[in-house]
């Protein structure tokens, strides 16, 4: 075993969410450049990690986990990022929304409100909040969406609404992701005369559905850094259209009642 203080509290084990995630990569990435070879970091899902946070949580445990903000965790629990001197999970990025080919002419309005949708990391959170606290995520969705007739009104403005077609969009069940996809369904559905299915898939489907034109779009490819490799893979055959969000985050986080971890590299 290791003789490092906080490697035996938590048992070498870092709490991390899906396998396919940017976050995974990062924090796999982390681990190597600090020299964390005796730890494991450990699959699982979103939900499985935000279950093991609050567990630990009710009984003051120790505990770390991959994180990532926007996020109701931090909101919920008193929490802390551990710093990252070496910038293993590298700077702030935006969230894009991705289209597939064709989508402008086929759905037009879809296409243009796709295009405009913006909104703040403080509404997504408070979406996510919602969610969190038990209400069904389309409820939560069009909750937020009635409001916010101002912010709603920006996206829509001179559209003109579809007559039912359906639309799917692709998302991973990422809390953030749950969030914003559905309240794009929502803005679909009561403002915009779309029928909106909602396909949740894991990452990898997620952009060769869009790419493929079996998905129609997505709000949730982190850029420029936590979705390259999907980005790269299949560039050519998606539509970008910018970002949704700016402001996210990346890294190990820890309640703060630890008390006598701050860094990553105090982990080593
Ligand atoms: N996340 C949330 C994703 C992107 C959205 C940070 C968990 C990831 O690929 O890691």
């Amino acid at each position: 075993g290791s003789d490092n203080e906080i490697a035996q509290q938590v048992g070498s084990e870092i709490i991390g969410i899906d396998p396919g995630s940017g976050l995974m990569k990062a924090t796999a990435k982390a681990m190597q450049d600090y020299g964390l070879d005796d730890w494991r970091l450990v699959e699982g899902s979103g939900t499985a990690m935000t279950a093991a946070l609050s567990q630990a949580f009710s009984q003051q445990q120790p505990i770390i986990v991959t994180g990532w903000t926007p996020h109701w965790m931090f909101i919920k629990f008193k929490l802390k990022y551990l710093d990252d001197p070496k910038q293993s999970f590298g700077g702030s990025e935006e969230i894009h929304t991705i289209v597939r080919l064709g989508l402008k002419n086929d759905m037009a309005s879809a296409y243009q409100f796709l295009d405009r949708f913006s909104w703040q990391p403080s509404d997504m959170e408070a979406v996510m909040s919602l969610i969190a606290d038990g209400m069904d995520p389309a409820a939560a969705a069009d909750k937020w969406v009635d409001e916010h007739p101002d912010v709603v009104a920006k996206w829509t403005e001179g559209i003109p609404p579809a007559s039912g077609q359906t639309i799917r969009l692709a998302l991973v069940a990422w809390d953030s992701e749950i969030a914003s996809t559905n309240v794009v369904g929502s803005v679909l559905e009561k403002k915009l005369g779309y029928k909106a299915e909602l396909l949740q898939v894991e990452i990898g489907p997620m952009w060769a559905g869009i790419a493929g034109g079996d998905a129609d779009a997505m709000v949730a490819a982190w850029l420029p850094t936590t979705s390259i490799d999907y980005y790269n893979q299949y560039k050519g055959s998606f539509e970008d259209l910018g970002p949704n969000l700016s402001g996210t985050k990346l890294g190990l986080v820890v309640p703060e009642y630890m008390e006598d971890v701050q860094s990553i590299e105090d982990l080593r």
